[in-house]
């Protein structure tokens, strides 16, 4: 049975994301360059606008070696839907249609778009890459911010924590769909994300993968700490891996204990205001999340 697993180093030399304008540290772009690695050269890029299309498409260069194009933020679903129709009726085979869209432009703007993708069946990959805010316009509040985050539009103060609303829970918003494959990833698990592009390459429907991707230009943190950030979000227990298909839910990783949340969320600016009661909240609201998941998805 194919397990769907890919070593880091059968992954191509080739690179078909270089050289574009992203901060140093950019976890985004790690999701992108890994995701064409295993989609492939004959691979159709939709991005709407955020980051990744911002610091790729400046003309005269064009960081993508393989076809992409930027819709409006809007329409990222609705554009793959087209661009794979198109590519059949020119009689194309073997290609891939992805899109890469921020939290902004997947939880809020893109959504509508995204569930029409999904509710068609189109043989699509729906990447959303989530640094859990609006970065490209200034930090802004998403519906993928986290509780007790600042952002430009969530200040922290005397009597705000920050965000004082939760991270929607997209995965399963999209699973309800009745998708055929979705799956949450985190790019401090490379080998995790690889084996899910890999597998989302042979399904045949819609695929939504959501990755967490760190900023360290949002999240006020150092940039070598990119990879180690995402990881401790896992194994904190405030991002999970996780697939669903086939009406079934599958946790990929259960931590037998989770390293303490301080140790994740200190590392940030965007988290330094946070008093112990604030703290609190996130560790109850982890645990409610957590007691659910193991009686379910296990
Ligand atoms: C209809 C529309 N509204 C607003 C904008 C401005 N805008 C461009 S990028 C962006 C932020 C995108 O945020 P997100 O999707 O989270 O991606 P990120 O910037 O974090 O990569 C916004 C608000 C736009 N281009 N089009
Ligand atoms: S703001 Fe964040 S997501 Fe955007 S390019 Fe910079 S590091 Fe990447």
């Amino acid at each position: 049975m194919n397990n769907f697993n890919i070593r880091p180093k059968d992954l191509t030399d080739q690179e078909y994301f270089y050289g574009h304008k992203a901060c140093a540290g950019c976890g985004a772009t790690i999701a992108v360059r890994l995701a064409l690695k295993v989609l492939g050269e004959r691979t159709y890029s939709v991005l709407p606008a955020n980051c990744m299309s911002a610091v790729s498409f400046i003309y005269p260069q064009m960081a993508f070696t393989t076809n992409a194009i930027i819709s409006p933020f809007a329409s990222t679903g609705a554009m793959l839907s087209g661009v794979a129709a198109g590519a059949r009726a020119l009689g194309i085979k073997d290609f891939q249609t992805v899109g890469f869209a921020g939290d902004g432009g997947t939880a809020d703007i893109g959504f509508q778009a995204l569930s029409g993708a999904i509710d068609r069946g189109d043989d699509i990959i729906y990447i959303c890459y989530d640094n859990e805010a609006y970065m490209n316009t200034g930090i802004q509040k998403s519906g993928l911010t986290p509780y007790g985050t600042k952002t430009t539009t969530s200040p922290a103060g005397e009597n705000l924590p920050g965000a004082v609303t939760q991270k929607k829970n997209m995965f399963e918003i999209v699973a309800a769909h009745g998708i055929a494959y979705a799956a949450t990833a985190s790019i401090g698990y490379p080998n995790d994300f690889l084996r899910k592009l890999n597998k989302a390459k042979e399904v045949r429907g819609p695929v939504f993968l959501h990755i967490l991707a760190s900023c360290p230009t949002g999240w006020g943190s150092k940039t070598e700490l990119t990879v180690e950030l995402a990881k401790e979000a896992v194994d904190s227990g405030l991002w999970y891996l996780a697939e669903y298909e086939n009406d079934e839910f599958t946790l990929n990783k259960n931590p037998k204990e989770f390293i303490p949340v301080e140790e994740y969320l200190f590392k940030q600016g965007r988290f330094k205001h946070l008093k112990e009661k604030d703290i609190n909240v996130i560790i109850e609201q982890r645990d409610k999340k957590w007691e659910k998941i193991r009686k379910s998805w296990l």
